[in-house]
Formats: structure tokens, sequence, C-alpha cells
């Protein structure tokens, strides 16, 4: 018996300083609303880092330079597995192409958003890493 693989989604944690930025979702319907990293699948054959490269581009119409991993396997729902990085922008501002609003975090506002199931986790993980420096 084979096992498919999960599918393989990559998500970019921008900073600007302590600011961190959060992109509502405007599909499916079900996550439509709430919060997230900007991101999406990686295509078959390509780099995660070249997917959240053309992800930003896509999403956001900015470029960015990624950096560190945030921890491991973040869990989706069933069939889907997320990764995280840090990245910063190196061209452009952000710009709601496909989500319903933008919002650059202060630390005060980390939690402020109703972020997804799947990147609460994930910005609890970002504020104890900024915490420290
Ligand atoms: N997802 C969750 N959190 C994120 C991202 C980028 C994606 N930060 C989930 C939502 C979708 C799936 O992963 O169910 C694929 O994302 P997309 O390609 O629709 O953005
Ligand atoms: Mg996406």
């Amino acid at each position: 018996m084979t096992v498919d693989e999960p599918t393989l989604v990559v998500a970019a944690v921008i900073l600007d300083g302590r600011r961190v930025l959060a992109a509502q979702r405007a599909e499916p319907p079900e996550l439509a609303g709430g919060w997230e990293f900007p991101g999406g699948k990686v295509d078959e054959g390509e780099s995660e880092h070249a997917a959240l490269i053309r992800e930003c581009r896509e999403e956001l119409g900015v470029e960015i330079a990624v950096g560190a991993r945030v921890g491991g396997e973040w869990e989706l729902s069933a069939g889907y597995v997320m990764h995280a990085y840090l990245a910063s922008l190196s061209v452009g501002e952000p710009v709601a192409k496909e989500h319903l609003a933008l919002r650059w975090l202060e630390p005060e506002e980390y939690f402020a958003v109703n972020w997804l199931g799947a990147d609460l986790p994930v910005m609890a993980a970002v504020a104890d890493l900024l915490a420290q420096d």
C-alpha cells in the first residue's frame, strides 16, 4: 500500500521590525474572514523558497527575502501540511490582491485578529521568537 504525501503549503511571516503582516482570507467560504500568513501550495517540482516568492508576488505584489524557518510541520486540514518562514520585504508595499484586507500587527496586536486554526500557533511561535531579541 502506498500513502500519498501530504500537500505542502508554505507561509511567509513578513516582518518589518517587530511588526508582522497578517492577511484576511477571502475564500473558501469556511475560511473567509479568518487571518493568515500569506502563502499557498507548493507546485510540483517547485522549491519552497520559489513558492514563497511566487505566492507573495501573486497575493501581495511584493518581492520578499526569505529567512529562517519557523518551527516544523504545522498541521492543516487532512492531507495538507504547512511550513512557515520568516521574510522581509525587498521591493514594494503589500497590496491585498487576493485577500479581503491586510494588517501590520504591532506586538500588542499579534493576537487581536481572528487567526485561522493553523496560523495561530505560528503567530505564538513568532511572538516568542521576537520577544527574545
Ligand atoms: N492555509 C492556511 N494558512 C496559511 C496558508 C497560506 C494556507 N497561512 C491553508 C488554506 C488552504 C490551504 O492551506 O486550505 C492552501 O492555501 P491557499 O493555496 O488556498 O492559499
Ligand atoms: Mg494563498
